[in-house]
């Protein structure tokens, strides 16, 4: 049975969540945090690493005893500390964690005098005005409880783009090795590139006598099958990820790929323009009366409706269907246009490789550059450099760089952005270096004017180069702050700024349709990996995603510059 980095991810946090309502040590509770956050992100996947027999604390935030869980999850399916904690407390109880407000300390005590085990019992127990006789909760935390029950029933459970692609191509690879099987596409929202995926939809190109759909039932990791006929099914994965599967013959296949890749708008626009040309489309292809005339291919489909081919990011119906029909659309951005990276971390600070490690790393990338840019002192957390730290690795820079071939270090820094808009070192000190990435990591909570007027101080410095991940929302995790993202771009233009498009799968900040802005406002967007380790520039491909959904072509982006340009456009502005 296939175990992906998101399933250990999962049970990690279990793990912490139970330990926490256990009052367990921290310590402990965090390396289970982090060790799941780590894996969350990390596009390698952990049970081919075993498989080749690598050593997993060399990656990040990983020990010996977290090793041997994740050794014991992925030959078993168990982890036999989960075992013993589902035996002392209720599976279900996790889930009270979810319901905003709820922390583990009330968990505890909800448990503990009321025997609530599910969201339905604290539901009931809330109604009831049971919960309002607790120590410490009262009638108004009571109230907001029965409210924060109701709006969480209401919503539904999006799955990041990156953890989605996990299960994707586990299950792509799967069905491509039936016999029968010519053709497999994952269509839907994650073809679009969508930064979060409520289910998966594949097309399947396969004879009539294929197995196909008798073994896409029986997958290991189906739990539950909600329909499933000749040519289509509907299936729950353990992760609680539907899959929706079609099978479809060849001479339909682009038809179908473009229906079920969507958006739906986006084809209900594209089915206005076919009936004023007197054409039906649908899910089988383009038909002229009984006569069908294009299917085979989705660039089929487009001709016969007079469009040119839109990729699947742009499919939006945000105004590329008037570009199609002219021939106009945006050639956009590659992973392949990338030219270096601007935002790394090393061991230095909380990066997990070293100097030398990561120069390696980015040159086999295809990099010309990697910019090092490690946090600044006020982020002690983080081990942040104060001035001489940042200096002693200026000179290890200078050192490698004497030595490297075909790979550049930059001298960088992520410079934490104080409340007033200072930056947390001096310009005596930043005037040392290469670029200036400013972030903010505190004060998310500023009114709109107080944090736009902070970022707009610290683009006054002249040493600052580009502003990281503009918004700061966590996808599913963290609202963005409040700030006014318009005029932040164009005064990001005024002051010879570019912004970042951060390509962690947490962050995926900055978000496509503010891309689309600074493209129309001409500031240059730099899609970064943030790397932490050597593992995260495969993170970039998320990034590139994301800059497609926002219409970024190559000469949009700053770091499709060879290195020579770009010194030119990173240089202060004084
Ligand atoms: P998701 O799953 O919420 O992330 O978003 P999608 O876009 O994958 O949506 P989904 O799974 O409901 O449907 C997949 C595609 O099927 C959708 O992008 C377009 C197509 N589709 C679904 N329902 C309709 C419809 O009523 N009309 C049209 N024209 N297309 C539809
Ligand atoms: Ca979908
Ligand atoms: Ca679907």
């Amino acid at each position: 049975m296939p175990r992906h980095n998101a399933d250990i991810a999962t049970t990690f946090e279990e793990i912490a969540d139970l330990l926490e309502i256990q009052g367990a040590n921290p310590f402990r509770i965090r390396a289970y945090r982090n060790a799941a956050r780590i894996l969350g992100e990390l596009s390698e996947d952990v049970a081919s690493l075993l498989d080749k027999g690598e050593d997993l604390t060399r990656l990040p935030g990983i020990g010996d005893d977290l090793a041997a869980k994740i050794r014991e999850f992925v030959s078993s399916g168990h982890c036999s500390l989960l075992d013993r904690l589902h035996r002392e407390l209720p599976a279900a109880i996790t889930d009270l964690l979810k319901i905003p407000g709820i922390g583990p300390k009330r968990v505890k005590a909800l448990y503990h005098d009321l025997a609530v085990q599910t969201v339905e019992q604290l539901y009931r127990a809330a109604r009831d005005g049971r919960i309002r006789l607790l120590p410490g909760f009262g009638e108004k935390t009571e109230l907001n409880i029965l409210r924060a029950v109701e709006a969480h029933a209401n919503q539904t459970h999006r799955f990041k783009l990156a953890v989605a692609a996990q299960y994707a191509e586990a299950i792509r690879n799967f069905l491509e090795a039936i016999p029968g099987v010519s053709e497999v596409t994952v269509a839907g929202s994650y073809r679009r590139m969508r930064e979060t995926v409520g289910d998966l939809d594949i097309l399947v190109a396969a004879a009539p006598s294929s197995p196909v759909m008798q073994r896409f039932i029986h997958y290991d990791e189906v739990v539950e099958t909600l329909s499933a006929g000749v040519t289509r099914a509907s299936v729950v994965l353990r992760c609680g990820m539907q899959v929706d599967m079609r099978v479809v013959d060849t001479a339909s296949f682009g038809a179908a790929l473009h229906y079920f890749t969507g958006s739906k708008s986006h084809n209900i626009a594209v089915r206005r323009i076919a009936q004023q040309k007197g054409l039906k489309i649908n899910e089988y292809g383009v038909y002229k009366g009984e006569k069908r005339i294009a299917g085979v291919s989705e660039e089929s489909v487009y001709a016969a409706v007079g469009l040119t081919y839109i990729p699947p990011e742009l499919r939006e119906n945000r105004g590329e269907i008037e570009l199609a029909q002219t021939g106009r659309l945006p050639r956009l951005v590659e992973q392949s246009d990338l030219r270096g990276d601007l935002h790394a971390h090393t061991k230095a600070t909380d990066g997990h490789n070293t100097l030398r490690e990561m120069a390696l790393a980015a040159k086999s990338e295809g990099f010309e550059y990697l910019a090092i840019t490690e946090h600044s002192r006020r982020l002690t957390v983080a081990h942040g450099l104060d001035p001489l730290r940042l200096a002693r690795q200026c000179t290890e820079i200078d050192k490698l760089n004497a030595t490297l071939d075909g790979i550049t270090l930059l001298k960088g820094i992520e410079v934490d952005i104080l409340e007033d808009g200072r930056l947390d070192l001096p310009d005596n000190v930043l005037a040392r270096l290469d670029l200036v990435v400013g972030a903010v990591h505190s004060k998310f909570d500023l009114s709109r004017a107080k944090q736009t007027e902070r970022i707009l101080r610290a683009m006054d410095s002249p040493y600052f180069t580009l502003l990281a991940y503009p918004t700061g929302r966590l996808i599913e995790r963290r609202a963005p702050y409040d700030v006014d993202m318009s005029r932040i771009i164009r005064e990001a233009k005024n002051r010879g700024c570019f912004l970042e498009l951060n390509a962690n799968p947490e962050r995926l900040d900055l978000l496509d349709t503010y891309c689309q802005m600074a493209k129309e406002e001409g500031v240059l967007i730099s899609i970064n990996s943030d790397a932490h380790s050597t593992y995260d520039f495969a993170n970039l491909r998320f990034g590139i995603g994301q800059a497609r959904r926002g219409w970024l072509e190559k000469k949009d982006v700053l770091n499709t510059r060879s290195l020579e340009e770009l010194r030119k456009l990173i240089k202060p502005t004084m």
